[in-house]
């Protein structure tokens, strides 16, 4: 496609046209469609962060500012910015002003470090990145200081750099941006080695936003709690901040998911919907037992990520008074939700079905031919809001993807008749640590770069709170080193804490497989408790 930037892969013509014809992608930008909003819904609500609360006219009014400013200061269309911040308003306002300049964002965790951030800088050719000053005791300017961008706007203090505040410009006319553009880069946890990034289009995420809206019955009396950090797909569009905005509701900011601050700010605000991972959806129904706070408001809260146990889901409507939602993601694209009315054994035993009619499943063996129907393969997936190609990443994408287009999820899955999908495992080679994704490769490099590791493998070991743990396996050369030393290590090289090895185990040599790669399968077998 002639609209996408260089090193992004778009669907072919016939899709394109089949996903118009059906109305999925109406031709909207992210931009455009605040400018919608803010006509539809004025003086409502948009966004509440801390005791600062934005009507939609005002949001609409700061991108256009917040637009114009970056233009003068360069920022240019196709321009790739880093954006690093916590679930602020100014990350909002950020994420449509960009949209407007037809500028894209790419989406870098909060936890992530100077290892993640250089990769998405070089990876991107990023021209800027935008951070908080000091965000949970690490000084993001800092880290700036030593990449090779020419903007880094601050959330905050500045420090040597510009704050983003000071950024603002007379609101003008601005080129149209074409819906087939790519909007954003998100970043993925699924892939072998360093994370690659993902692009989506203007009119591809604003479908996934509205379905993802519309499955969850979302209405402007909504209040949706951004409890997970905003950045990554599932609080941003699933239905998130943008599925929220869309029909009118109120994005109430959360600094963190844990109960003691979700909670206050669910009684305060009235919120209605939040997102969250497994291991936070635990802590919320356990902490209902001592909790003083009224949580009537809740009527929904999704639960994805990572699977959830059926004792979780059955425990959490009681406990919070509302409806616990499976939703089975990826940031890749496909979105799987269970649906209001479905039986209590879906809602319990599922991670939903496909969100879109033509979202395509198909689940295959090693040979990558379909199952029997019910039996356990490999989810491969294609549709009107599923990637095409990671981003420059030709060579990989080769393998990601069947000749036809399907992505391989690298999810083990079975389908029930009703098309629901049950999460049966994984081939890739990913960490699912309660919901944040380690590739075992990107660690594994790192933990090999230590002088007294001589052999690296890093794999996921059961766990009760989170699912699995990160454990690093290793052969020493000379006095094997301690988990608390390879973990500074790992901090030394600027890996995000998430992860770092949780446990280590050294051993004498590794399990191989009969072709001579290390056995993970033998490791996880050996060492789970
Ligand atoms: C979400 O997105 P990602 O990109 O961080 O991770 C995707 C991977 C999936 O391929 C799968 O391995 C795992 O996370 N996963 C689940 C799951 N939801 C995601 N595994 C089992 N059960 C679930 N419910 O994690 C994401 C994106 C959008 C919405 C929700 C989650």
């Amino acid at each position: 496609m002639s609209t996408l930037i260089d090193g992004a892969v778009g669907w072919p013509e016939e899709f394109a046209a089949r996903y118009r014809e059906r109305g999925y992608w109406r031709g909207d930008t992210l931009g455009g469609l605040l400018r919608d909003w803010a006509r539809s819904f004025g003086d409502d609500i948009a966004v509440v962060c801390g005791e600062e609360r934005v009507s939609y006219r005002e949001l609409d009014r700061r991108a256009d500012v917040l637009a114009a400013g970056l233009l003068d200061l360069g920022i240019a269309r196709d321009d790739r910015i880093v954006v690093q911040l916590p679930n602020v308003t100014e990350f909002v306002v950020l994420l449509f002003a960009l949209a407007r300049i037809g500028a894209i964002p790419v989406m870098a965790l909060p936890a992530h470090r100077r290892a993640e951030i250089t990769h998405l800088v070089e990876l991107s050719s990023a021209v800027g990145y935008v951070i908080p000053d000091v965000f949970q005791g690490f000084d993001h300017r800092t880290l700036a200081a030593e990449l090779d961008v020419r903007h880094v706007l601050v959330v905050g203090d500045p420090g040597e750099h510009t704050a983003l505040s000071t950024v603002a410009g007379e609101p003008r006319e601005l080129d149209p941006v074409d819906p087939t553009s790519v909007a954003l880069l998100l970043i993925s946890g699924g892939t072998t080695g360093r994370p690659k990034l993902i692009p989506r289009t203007h009119d591809d995420y604003a479908y996934n936003a509205r379905a993802s809206a519309e499955v969850c019955e979302l209405t402007s009396a909504d209040r949706y709690l951004v409890a997970l950090p905003i950045a990554h797909n599932y609080p941003l569009a699933c239905p998130g901040v943008l599925g929220i905005l869309g029909v009118g509701g109120t994005a109430v900011m959360a600094p963190a998911p844990s109960p003691d601050v979700a909670f206050a700010l669910v009684e305060k605000e009235g919120v209605t919907v939040t997102g969250l991972v497994p291991p936070m959806a635990r802590m919320w129904v356990e902490a209902t037992e001592w909790s003083t706070e009224d949580l009537s408001s809740l009527r929904l809260i999704e639960v994805g990520g990572a699977k959830m146990d059926p004792d979780l889901a059955r425990a959490m409507p009681p406990a919070l008074g509302c409806v616990a939602q499976q939703v089975f993601g990826m940031a890749e694209g496909l979105l799987n939700y269970t649906r209001p009315g479905d039986s209590t054994d879906l809602l319990e035993n599922s991670q939903g079905r496909p969100l879109s009619p033509d979202d395509e499943v198909r689940v295959v063996d090693a040979d990558g031919h379909d199952v029997e129907p019910g039996a356990v393969g490999e989810l491969l997936t294609r549709g009107p809001y599923t990637l095409r190609g990671y981003y420059r990443a030709e060579q990989y994408n080769a393998t990601a993807f069947t000749p036809d287009g399907f992505y391989r999820s690298g999810d083990l899955v079975r389908q029930l008749p009703s098309g629901h999908l049950v999460v049966e495992g994984r081939i890739k080679d990913v960490i699912n640590r309660g919901g944040e994704k380690v590739p075992a490769g990107e660690l594994e490099d790192l933990l090999l770069a230590h002088p007294a590791v001589a052999q690296a493998a890093a794999i996921g070991l059961p766990d009760e709170t989170l699912g699995e743990l990160v454990c690093a396996v290793i052969v020493a050369a000379g006095t094997p080193p301690k988990l608390k030393q390879l973990r500074a290590h790992l901090a030394e090289l600027g890996l995000a804490r998430y992860k770092q090895p949780d446990k280590l185990v050294v051993l004498d040599r590794l399990p191989l497989t009969a072709v001579g790669k290390i056995s993970k399968r033998d490791l996880v077998a050996q060492l789970s408790p």
